[in-house]
């Protein structure tokens, strides 16, 4: 399942979900010779540190399974998160390379002739040069598939992509809708988009598209009567739209998208959506579990939600990376505020120096926005947790990255998880200030004071009238060890920690949200130093452990965020 509902009435599609042929090969196996035999069969979504040979692997990982193409013409394929580069074959040529495990991406083959072909993902999860963003860190890059995919039989011209965004003016809903529309074919083509969103059929647009290009259609309508998005009441809607070309009465293709209306806007040092003071009351969660890596099935996104529900949380933050849409999709359908971030955890100013930093980043930012836009649950987009803010080399960087989502995006407000507490140059970059502490554990402050010294210090930092949130604090306990003294490491320190921190920061009118390091335990990248050496590899800091039982903390977050309107 790729989204919780039907994408497609007319476009034919097929998930790939199932058993692939799977082999790995040496690092220094010519890229261009293809294993002769594929001794294992893993599933797919999937990750190979499920497969006992294969738990602490890293190199190259062969997938193969055979596709039919049921009428000669072009077909597409879509990946919803290869770990951590892909090169795709068709029929033993490469058709697409793309470097980013949380990020997807499509393929269009213009001329698939009719019958059996064959589909092979040369999948690489190493550390190797080309990686700016993917480099050993306290959480584990898995190797695999480890997303939905899907492959399509297209039409010559189809849709390949729809936004809409949700405007409020004068007591009235609209939005504005628009489509990208794909050329495949050798001819210049007239075609119409028609649509139906909220009981209103309308007409997008109809256009003339050159032979072998794209174009945009755009069209602002009235949505009148709409119930519009909230935590509370998160009515969602879907827009179907539909592809006739030139002369044909039926649709050649379609797209069905789901869409929410609210408004989020920042003012006066607040969140705002639909006019309203909201106050987040989050987690940051990875991706991750002991027995599926990072290919969460449904079912384990579902409990993961349902516990985060059940401390009464309203918020999720996707550290340190885009999220698997099936889980945005359920924070549409249960009204959960979600700051979705761009993978970047912790670069240093070297790292950040890597030639291809700028680029792998923003092809992360453009796939993150251009196929998350529609998400009304999130209502932040977040760059480069913990990078080089505090220098005017790193400040380039901030700036870039932040110019290029308001520009895909001007409908929801920026940050990043900042760690210099009293050196950072970006604040006035960003429409939220953040930042991450952790009085208690890494510091001896009081969490309290602390706030209100980072606070005043933000404030005349370029930060003053803006949003205040506390993007992480927690700290370590590691479940099933409590001890009376409450040292360090027990369940019950960590309950002591995060509860002092919470109790300081709900009352702080100033503070418009909070996000909790971590959701649950994670495997951590293997290595020296304090980082990458810690206790079991994993990051004990989860309110839940790997497998989700509840600390102590886990109570202690509930009595808090319940008691907090
Ligand atoms: C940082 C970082 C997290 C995690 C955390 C910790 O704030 O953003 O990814 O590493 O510290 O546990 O130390």
């Amino acid at each position: 399942m790729i989204r919780l509902f039907q994408t497609h009435r007319i476009r034919r599609i097929d998930e790939l979900e199932g058993m692939w042929e799977f082999t790995t090969t040496s690092e220094d196996v010519e890229d261009s010779v293809f294993p002769t035999t594929y001794d294992f069969s893993l599933p797919v979504p999937g990750c190979w540190e499920t497969h006992p040979r294969f738990q602490t692997y890293r190199g190259h990982g062969w997938y193969r399974r055979k596709v039919t193409v049921s009428r000669s013409g072009p077909i597409r394929f879509e990946f919803h998160g290869v770990s951590h580069t892909a090169d795709v074959y068709f029929d033993g040529r490469l058709v697409a390379h793309h470097y980013n495990a949380y990020t997807p991406f499509s393929i269009v083959i213009p001329d698939a002739p009719e019958g059996m072909h064959e589909l092979v993902i040369r999948v690489d999860n190493s550390f190797s040069e080309a990686s700016a963003l993917h480099v050993p860190n306290d959480y584990y890059t898995y190797g695999g598939i480890i997303r939905p995919a899907v492959f399509e039989e297209i039409a010559e011209v189809f849709v390949e992509r729809v936004h809409v965004t949700p405007i409020y003016e004068d007591g009235e809903w609209s939005g504005a809708i628009n489509v990208l529309v794909r050329n495949v074919s050798s001819t210049k083509r007239v075609i119409e988009i028609k649509g139906r969103l909220a009981d209103v059929d309308f007409v997008v647009g109809t256009v003339e598209i050159e032979a072998e290009s794209s174009i945009e259609i755009s069209r602002t309508l009235a949505f009148p009567g709409v119930t519009p998005w909230s935590h509370e009441s998160p009515q969602l809607y879907l827009l179907e739209t539909r592809l006739y070309d030139q002369g044909i009465a039926e649709p050649i293709d379609d797209l069905i998208e789901r869409v929410g209306f609210r408004i989020i806007r920042t003012e006066d040092g607040q969140i705002r959506l639909n006019g309203q003071e909201i106050k987040l009351k989050g987690v940051c969660r990875h991706e991750d579990h002991p027995l599926v890596g990072a290919a969460l099935p449904l079912q384990l996104m579902v409990a993961d939600l349902d516990l985060i529900e059940d401390m009464g949380a309203n918020a999720i933050r996707t550290t340190h990376y885009p999220y698997d849409q099936r889980f945005l999709d359920l924070c549409d359908e249960r009204g959960i505020y979600v700051w979705e971030e761009n993978h970047a955890r912790g670069l240093s100013l070297e790292q950040m120096r890597h030639p291809l930093f700028a680029e792998q980043c923003e092809n992360c930012n453009r796939e993150m926005v251009e196929n998350h836009y529609n998400h009304p649950s999130i209502i932040i987009w977040g760059i480069l947790n913990e990078c080089s803010s505090d220098t005017d080399e790193g400040r380039v960087h901030y700036e870039r990255q932040l110019r290029q989502l308001r520009h895909m995006d001007a409908s929801r407000p920026l940050s990043y998880a900042s760690h210099h507490h009293f050196s950072d140059i970006c604040l006035d970059l960003a429409d939220i200030v953040a930042f991450n502490v952790y009085p208690g554990w890494y510091v001896d402050d009081e969490p309290g004071h602390l706030s209100d010294r980072i606070k005043k210090w933000a404030d005349q930092a370029g930060g003053t009238d803006k949003p205040f949130i506390m993007s992480e604090f927690g700290a370590d306990g590691y479940y099933g060890f409590r001890a009376p003294p409450r040292v360090k490491g027990t369940e019950e320190r960590q309950a002591d920690i995060v509860g002092k921190a919470l109790e300081h920061f709900l009352e702080r009118p100033y503070i418009s949200g909070m996000f909790i390091w971590q959701f649950c335990d994670c495997r951590v990248t293997e290595g020296t130093g304090w980082l990458l050496t810690r206790a079991m590899t994993q990051n004990s800091k989860g309110i839940v452990d790997a497998y989700r039982r509840p600390k102590l903390t886990y109570e202690t977050v509930r009595d808090f965020y319940r008691k907090d309107g």
